[in-house]
Order: C-alpha cells, then structure tokens, then sequence
C-alpha cells in the first residue's frame, strides 16, 4: 500500500500542547494520514485529573497547532479497542514510555489488536526534559481563567461516578486538595474541589456560624484562593439573603468562577444545622425559597453554574414527606441539584428519602454532607442516587486538634524541640509553596 492511502493513529489529551506532541506528531507524518483520538474527559478521569479544558476547546486547540491531520475523533476510554477497531489503521503511534507503569497494560491490547490486521506500533524515545508534574502546574497556574474553574464541576459530574468535595478555609487547603492523588488503590483517585463552608470560614476567624461573618467577606477572600488553585469551588451562602438581594449574590460569584451555590431553606438568624437543638430554627415558606431558586436560575450568566437547593426538613424534624414535598418543588423551580441534610448518625433517613425521590419525575442528582454519619462509604452514596459528596469541615477540625496539641506541648515542654517530629519541616513548606 503506497504511503498515502496509509493511517497513522495516536491518542492525544491535548491540554498543555508542547514539544513532546509537536514531536510525535512530526514522526507520525512519516507513516500516513494522521488520525488523532483526543482523550475525553471521561477517558481522563479514568487514570488522572480531569483535563484542565473541556474536549471542543482542546479539539480545537490541535486543529489550530498542527496542520496535515486527517481526522480527529474521540477517545471515549483509556483502553484503545473500539476506535482501533473502528479504523483499521496500518501504524499507532506512542512514546516509548508507556513500557512501564499503568499503560503498560493498554500497550499490549494495542499491540494485539493491530496484529488482527498487520498494524504496526512505532515507539519513538520519550520527549525528555519536559517534567510533567511541574509543567502542569506552570500550565494551571496561566490557564486558570474564572470561566475554565467554572465550568469543571459540571464537566466532573458528568463524567464521574461521585465528585468528592472537601472543604477549606484557607489557601494552603485549597492547594492539598489540588495537589493530593492517591494512585495505590486500582483507581487513580484525587479531591474534584473545594467547599466553601459558613461553618469553617466562621470559626477560622473566631466567629459562630449564624452569619456575623457577612457574605461581602466570604466571597472577597475566594480571590485568595483563586489565584492559586485551579479546581472547581462550591460555595455555602447560607439562604442566600433575601430575595432581592439573591441576583447580585449570584452574578458575583459566577463572575469570579465559583462552579455552584448552595442556598438552604431556613430563615431568620441561623444556627448550624449540626446543633441538638433547632427549635429556633425556622423553614423558609416553599414559595418564598422557591423564588430565590427561580430568581437564582435566572440571573446566571451560563447553566454551567449550578444552583443547589439544600433541604433541611430532616435536619427540623419534618420527616421525609415534607422533604420530598419540597424536593419537587424546588426541582421544579430550576434547581440542578438537591442536598438533603441529616444529623442522624447514620445515613438511613437519607437513603429512604433518596428511594423515594427517584421515583419522583422531578428527580434530580442529590447531594451528601456525612457530617454526621463519616463512616458512609462513597459507594453506598453512589448505589443510593448520590452524585455529589461534600466533607464540609475536615481540614479545618483536623488543623485546629494539631494547633491545639503543638501550642500545649510548647508551653508544657518550656521549648519546641518535642513538637517538630508533629510538623512539617520549614524546607518542606518552603518547597510546597514555591
Ligand atoms: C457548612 O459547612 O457550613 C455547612 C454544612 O453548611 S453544616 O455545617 O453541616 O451545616
Ligand atoms: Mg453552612
């Protein structure tokens, strides 16, 4: 077969376009037309981070990097078999360095598969020099636009089984949950985000969570957070403030790149929901929340930012009817997402009012605070119709304990030397952060 009518197939992710592709992409023009099968987000989040850009925006990326391409088409999974199958081609093309690791699993079905019909795989030296992991985060710090951060969490829901939310209440937590993988189970698995709780921005600075930490302040501080973390952030407004003060909350917070809000159905001053006694605690009328979700929905710029209506009817003692009563109807007001709070120390009521829920035609995908219930697996959240898990106040009563501990054993110690095996070292913290 002469050159021409011969394919070449390579997969790219196609994220941080860089010397390592150009080169591939030149080797691959050596051997026929070039098919490319970008990655996509699902394939992604198979085996590493959600891609920093949506699918469109890197197809388009390559198609304006390289010329002679002769299709492009999706890589719907890690694994190669289907559009392999689907193309036939003569040649694959691929670095040296998937010989070892997770890919080496993959190589060998690719090398199987192209047998099948004569195909051939090219392996051409890694591009070195390029160090991955330092890359990336060069490429995330320049590329993390506010319309980029908003739109992740929507891309996550759609392509994970469970998006996994951890709060903080400081940057330095926001820069662990952008960083920290856990790569020694089957799955690569890592934090998708950061909540922004009233409870621990409250109580980092001293202040109960009844809202005498004003709103203005919450948000101010996030372009802290922003500028140096790249993940999606969701963010606790509480009821939001009244009505009419609901549309400015909501254009600000998209404006800056916050991926969703959450508004809870309780009125006058609040107390947190995890206290005993909430017999102060009062339920919004359904009408009256309902506006806020409606006016919410309507004063967004993109429905990739999602409002979340979170249900505390549990949380009062209403049962699980009223619950779903309002499930619906703030479903049917616009809401994307329903959070069904609980204090029971065990995620039954939960589970009962999800069952029920599904059935309903105003199902929507529901989310989970185990606050109260840590020993729910993420599993079981999944099984039971919930898409979205949010730890709400972890960093923050992990730090306080190890404050605690550090600042009693200096004053009892009468010097510091018996705390340092608890501490990071002044070196690690140095390199973290530059
Ligand atoms: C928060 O983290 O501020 C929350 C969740 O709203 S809870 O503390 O359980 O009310
Ligand atoms: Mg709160």
């Amino acid at each position: 077969m002469k050159k021409k009518n011969k394919t070449i197939y390579l997969t790219l992710v196609g994220d941080n376009f860089n010397l390592g592709h150009a080169n591939i992409i030149n080797n691959a023009k050596k051997y026929g037309k070039i098919i490319i099968g970008i990655m996509t987000d699902s394939a992604c989040v198979e085996y590493t981070s959600l891609p920093h850009f949506s699918y469109e925006y890197r197809k388009n990326l390559i198609l304006k990097s390289c010329r002679n391409i002769y299709k492009i088409i999706p890589q719907k999974t890690l694994d190669y078999t289907y559009n392999l199958n689907k193309f036939k081609p003569n040649y694959v093309i691929h670095g040296d360095d998937w010989k070892i690791g997770y890919q080496k699993k993959i190589r060998t079905k690719v090398i199987k598969q192209l047998k099948k019909w004569g195909g051939k795989l090219i392996e051409i030296p890694y591009t070195k020099n390029i160090p991955f992991s330092e890359n990336r985060k060069q490429f995330l710090q320049s590329n993390t636009t506010a319309d980029v951060r908003k739109t992740k969490l929507k891309r996550l829901l759609n392509c994970k089984k469970i998006v996994k939310i951890l709060e903080a209440h400081n940057p330095i937590g926001g820069l662990i949950i952008d960083n920290l993988s856990n790569n020694s189970e089957k799955k690569y698995d890592e934090f998708d985000g950061v909540w922004c709780s009233s409870l621990t921005d409250s109580s980092s600075r001293g202040k109960p969570d009844n809202q005498s930490l004003d709103l203005t302040t919450r948000v101010n501080w996030l372009s802290e957070m922003f500028e140096v973390t790249s993940k999606p952030l969701i963010f606790d407004a509480d009821n939001g403030g009244s009505v009419e003060h609901i549309k400015f909350l909501i254009r600000r917070l998209e404006k800056i790149g916050v991926s969703a809000v959450i508004l809870e159905d309780k009125i006058g001053i609040k107390q947190n929901s995890l206290f005993q006694d909430q017999s102060k605690t009062k339920l919004d009328t359904i009408n009256n929340f309902s506006k806020k979700i409606k006016i919410a929905t309507k004063n967004r710029v993109s429905d990739d930012f999602l409002i979340i209506a979170r249900l505390e009817s549990l949380i009062v003692g209403q049962g699980i009817n009223e619950a779903i009563k309002r499930a619906n109807k703030y479903s049917k007001a616009g809401a994307d997402m329903i959070l069904v709070h609980s204090k029971k120390n065990t995620p039954n009521e939960i589970f009962k009012f999800a069952k029920k829920f599904k059935k309903s035609k105003f199902f929507k995908p529901l989310v989970a605070v185990p606050s109260a219930y840590p020993s729910v697996k993420e599993a079981q959240l999944v099984k039971n119709g919930f898409k979205l898990v949010i730890y709400a106040n972890h960093l923050l009563r992990a730090s306080y304990l190890s404050m605690f501990e550090t600042a009693k054993n200096i004053l009892k110690n009468k010097r510091a030397k018996e705390s340092e095996k608890k501490m990071i070292s002044i070196k690690k913290i140095i390199e973290l952060i530059e």
